[in-house]
């Protein structure tokens, strides 16, 4: 029941499977399952639709299912199976016993890939704090099935309790040291931010579903090489730099880690103080891939995790990027207060990226405005 350290055992095959509900609807996108799956360096060999309309308390998959997927293993010699569901712990072990496969689920699919891509000494912290976490819900949740077993909660003594009870102690220490380790540097970015807030300097954070062409755009705009890939989550660590608009306009934009549907709560609990980059931001630009089919679910995933980071509150201008692919015109246009707020462009080609320039000049200008009015205000308060 550790989450599977997917670096020691890829590449490797595995078979996916696709819940549904009897109409085709997927609480999840079959696509965005398979990415991850390859993201995680799996090779998928063979993918199946499962029907469920209430899940089986015990495999999550009815009988037969299972039974099916004992000939398939036959078949096809895979050790993975990929859920595209979040099942719960005690389902992950029967459906793990009753195949003789490692079963992984969603959460653990991404948790993993976090892992593999986590650089940073902030993000290795980060991404192992939401490990443990998983990994605690699952002890605490072996053992009291073990106790239930041995007739009740309080029994002592039972097969293996000393050993999880031990697991369990040392997970709670570490999970502790890490804690404490990036409260600390929590405290750093509290503090590089109010400085950057000190100097009225305008903020600007992209932000938008993974995969989406945030970190082209940052490279696009600010001429940097950061790392920018056909792969979910390519970026974990926030990389901020000061962008000059000529004539005279400077700002500094950030980009961060992408969003998923249903993004673990564990991640977002753990990545808090690397959200909170977009929560301090004085405008977001919210990029979507608009050659996806799946953009209006992903556009109102983002809006809705922005929400749970208190991000729901600042301004955003929509960029439909990867219009190349599209073959559609760059566009701009306004809300009613006449700001840019939607921009069309492409990331990769570059054709739009002035009309975003153009926004970026106009909500600069603005913000300093408004700072010029705020410090004289204070200067007219009495001390
Ligand atoms: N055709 C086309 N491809 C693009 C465009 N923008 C980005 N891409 C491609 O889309 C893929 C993802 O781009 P990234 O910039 O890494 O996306 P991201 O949003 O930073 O992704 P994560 O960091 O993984 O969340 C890369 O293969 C890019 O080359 C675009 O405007 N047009
Ligand atoms: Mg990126």
């Amino acid at each position: 029941m550790k989450p599977v350290n997917l670096k020691k055992l890829n590449p490797d095959k595995c078979l996916v499977i696709n819940i549904h509900d009897g109409y085709g609807h997927t609480q999840y996108d079959q696509y965005e399952i398979n990415e991850l799956a390859k993201t995680a360096g799996f090779q998928i060999e063979e993918t199946i639709d499962v029907k469920v309309i209430s899940p089986n308390p015990s495999f999550y998959i009815g009988k037969g299912k299972i039974e099916e997927i004992k000939q398939l293993k036959n078949l096809f010699d895979f050790e993975f199976l990929i859920i595209n569901e979040d099942i719960s712990p005690a389902q992950e072990k029967k459906l793990t016993d009753a195949l003789n496969l490692t079963v992984i689920d969603r959460t653990n699919l991404i948790l993993n890939i976090f892992s593999m891509r986590a650089k940073s000494y902030e993000g290795r912290l980060q991404v192992e704090l939401a490990q443990l976490e998983y990994l605690s819900t699952r002890l605490v949740r072996g053992w009291t099935h073990l106790e239930r077993q041995k007739g009740g909660i309080g029994v002592r003594g039972g097969p293996g309790e000393k050993q999880i009870e031990l697991d369990r102690r040392m997970l709670r220490g570490r999970v502790k040291q890490l804690k404490e380790r990036l409260k600390k540097l929590t405290k750093q970015r509290d503090m590089q931010r109010q400085r950057r807030r000190k100097s009225g300097v305008f903020n600007v954070a992209i932000v938008g579903y993974t995969n989406a062409g945030k970190s082209t755009l940052f490279n696009e705009l600010t001429n940097q090489k950061i790392y920018a890939a056909d792969q979910l989550f390519a970026t974990l660590d926030t990389t901020s730099r000061k962008l000059f608009i000529p004539p005279n306009f400077s700002l500094v934009i950030s980009d961060t880690v992408g969003f998923i549907k249903n993004l673990p709560t564990n991640l977002i609990e753990s990545f808090k103080s690397t959200l909170e980059e977009s929560t301090n931001a004085d405008l977001l630009l919210h990029v979507v891939d608009s050659s996806n089919e799946e953009k209006k679910e992903h556009i109102l995933q983002v809006n809705r995790i922005l929400k749970e980071i208190n991000a729901d509150q600042v301004d955003q201008i929509l960029i439909l990027n990867q219009i190349d692919k599209n073959k559609t015109k760059p566009q701009k246009d306004r809300d009613e207060y006449g700001r840019i707020n939607r921009v069309e462009l492409s990331a990769k080609t570059g054709q739009g990226i002035e009309f975003l320039k153009e926004a970026l000049v106009e909500r600069t200008a603005n913000f300093i405005n408004q700072e010029k009015i705020y410090y004289d205000e204070n200067a007219q308060q009495p001390i």
